[in-house]
């Protein structure tokens, strides 16, 4: 629509100043498969272009304290996409970089949460070292945001267990906490309730896989999954 185009045309003036410098971002394109296929800003994968936008890699990370609690937060309201959702510990984008392309062992990726960890949460790097992850496997999924702005994404899940210090970055998040397995459900239901948003990803995870995962933090190794890439 025009007012569409109008709004595209001005959309820097809306932004939060911090969230907008990191739109020049470069993260990496991907194919179907996951094959580096090049890079784009963070500017370009995000915005809507005819119902989509360019698949890029992404990952999530579940963070557990040693009694299992899962830490999760709530994005601050500066943030262009899905600003005040809750959602899991950390997501974010490997950069292309030397560094965050290595897919040997997925260590890129590995590189990518340990950085993201710190800025967004403040927990020191040598509380969440690359090879301290367990990586799960990868999610193929779309969603939008607003009208303007999606993701398209391939995402890895990794998780780690270990107790933390936890100093968020007020600019990406406005509230944190510890939730029980056992306290989950009744951890949505407030935010129902409340009518506080959650991100489709921590949905749609929190549906199919977190509840086999979650009971087996002990054990995860197992359901390492490489090979399959799970279309949503
Ligand atoms: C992007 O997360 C990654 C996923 C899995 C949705 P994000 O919007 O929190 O990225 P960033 O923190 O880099 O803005
Ligand atoms: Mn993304």
């Amino acid at each position: 629509s025009s007012s569409g185009l109008i709004k595209q045309s001005n959309f820097a003036e809306d932004i939060d100043p911090q969230q907008y410098a990191l739109l020049d971002e470069p993260c990496i394109l991907v194919d179907e498969n996951d094959t580096n296929i090049g890079t784009a800003s963070k500017r370009d994968c995000h915005l809507m272009q005819n119902g989509s936008s360019l698949l890029h890699r992404a990952f999530s990370v579940f963070l557990f304290n040693k009694t299992g609690e899962l830490l999760v937060h709530r994005r601050s309201d500066a943030k262009i996409t899905f600003p005040g959702h809750y959602t899991n510990t950390c997501c974010s984008h490997p950069l292309h970089t030397p560094q965050e392309t290595i897919e040997d062992n997925v260590w890129g990726i590995r590189h990518a949460a340990q950085r993201r960890l710190e800025f967004e949460l403040g927990i020191p790097r040598e509380q969440a070292m690359p090879g301290d992850f367990t990586y799960l496997t990868r999610i193929h999924y779309a969603s939008p945001s607003d009208g303007m702005w999606g993701e398209h994404e391939m995402d890895y899940i990794l998780f780690l267990q270990r107790d933390v210090s936890v100093n968020p970055n007020e600019n990406e998040v406005q509230d944190v906490r510890y939730v029980k397995r056992e306290d989950f459900n009744i951890f949505l239901k407030g935010l129902r309730d409340s009518n506080i948003p959650i991100t489709p990803w921590f949905s749609l995870i929190a549906e199919k896989f977190l509840p086999l995962w979650w009971k087996n933090l002990d054990n995860l190794h197992k359901f390492t999954d490489h090979n399959q890439i799970h279309r949503m």
